[in-house]
């Protein structure tokens, strides 16, 4: 039986952080043997907020080596950079003429990004969940790992799917949403009500891939927490809720177990255990990334091959739809 196609990406919109990785690509591992799997990174996206040019090259890079160090193999799966295939911004701009304002101005995401960035509220930003259609239709993708904040955004690639295929007849496959089975949302360690963002201008609310083992004991012991002094896993304390979390996604351990241990002891010993096994997990993905960072040549190879593979697929499907919309074909 042919397996099932799985689309995601993450934007190199700075240095990854715990979140990205307890909530994506820790998941995407083990995906890569049962789903016939496209990892991006997604650089077009990365351009709707401010990007200095030589940083976006660097994060790009190094988010390539981080999806890498984390276990993603180039052998089973599509690993590729956005930008290097035209077509997703080609079909954009044929879904973004199939979409309605009404539709793009109800995404919550983006009415969260643009109190962010007032100063920039570009055409982009708004547009953003079209390009994150034209990801995913490109590829006949029947699966997409996504966390609560991204529903919208799925939903809106599925509308634009049936909208296209009632139009103009079968194209595109309508996509699901994949949800593994043990979610995280990692919430910032300075406002543990806030999700963690890379683009967070308070380091010490994210704990990024690259920190050292220093740093990281650092941030975890000044999390914010409360007065209340007792390790316990309830709403109505976001910050050790959170430290709960993250140690058990870590560690595959219960959060039962967790609180258990900790019972009658201070927040001291339990946030100091949680930076360990933080630090512990994160070493060996922080020291392959650093090692295949060196070797440029390599990563050259990979995301070569990466786009020769997308472009393939993605090409296929965007003559399709140039055909089905009337545009004469291209000769080159
Ligand atoms: N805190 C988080 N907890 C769990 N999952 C998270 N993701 C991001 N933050 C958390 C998941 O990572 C994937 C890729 O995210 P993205 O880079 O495309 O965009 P984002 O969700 O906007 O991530 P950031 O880190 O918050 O980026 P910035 O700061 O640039 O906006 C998604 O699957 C997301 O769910």
């Amino acid at each position: 039986m042919e397996k099932k196609r799985l689309f995601s990406g993450i934007q190199p919109s700075g240095k990854i952080t715990l979140g990205n990785y307890l909530g994506s690509i820790s998941n995407w591992i083990g995906l890569q043997d049962e789903f016939d799997c496209l990892f991006s990174v997604v650089d077009l996206h990365a351009i709707t907020v401010p990007q200095v040019a030589k940083e976006l090259r660097e994060n790009t890079l190094l988010l390539l080596a981080q999806y890498l160090a984390c276990g993603i193999d180039p052998q089973k799966s599509t690993v590729f950079i956005q930008s290097h295939v035209p077509a997703h911004a080609e079909l954009s701009w044929v879904l973004n003429t199939m979409t309605y304002m009404g539709e793009l101005s109800r995404m919550t995401q983006y009415k969260d990004k643009s109190k962010k960035s007032s100063d920039n509220l570009n055409a982009g930003l708004f547009t953003y969940p079209v390009l994150m259609a034209a990801d995913i239709l490109l590829y006949n993708t029947d699966l997409v790992p996504i966390g609560a904040d991204q529903k919208q955004h799925l939903e809106l690639a599925r509308d634009l799917a049936i909208r296209f295929n009632g139009r103009y007849s079968d194209t595109f496959t309508v996509p699901e949403g994949y949800f593994p089975p043990i979610a995280a949302r990692v919430m910032s360690l300075q406002e543990p009500t806030k999700k963690m963002s890379k683009s967070d201008s308070n380091e010490n609310g994210f704990i990024s891939l690259l920190d050292t083992e220093d740093v990281i004991v650092k941030k975890i012991k000044r999390a914010v927490t409360d007065s209340e002094g007792v390790v316990r896993y309830s709403t109505e304390q976001p910050g050790i809720k959170n430290l709960l979390e993250i140690y058990s996604k870590m560690t595959s351990e219960s959060i039962e177990d967790i609180v258990a241990r900790y019972e009658g002891r201070g927040y001291g010993d339990f946030k100091a255990d949680t930076a360990e096994v933080v630090a512990q997990g994160l070493r060996p993905i922080r020291e392959k990334a650093e090692e295949l960072l060196k070797d440029k040549a390599y990563l050259d190879e990979v995301y070569r091959d990466g786009a020769q593979r997308a472009n393939s697929m993605a090409g296929k499907m965007l003559r399709k739809v140039f055909k089905k919309v009337g545009f004469i074909p291209r000769s080159i």
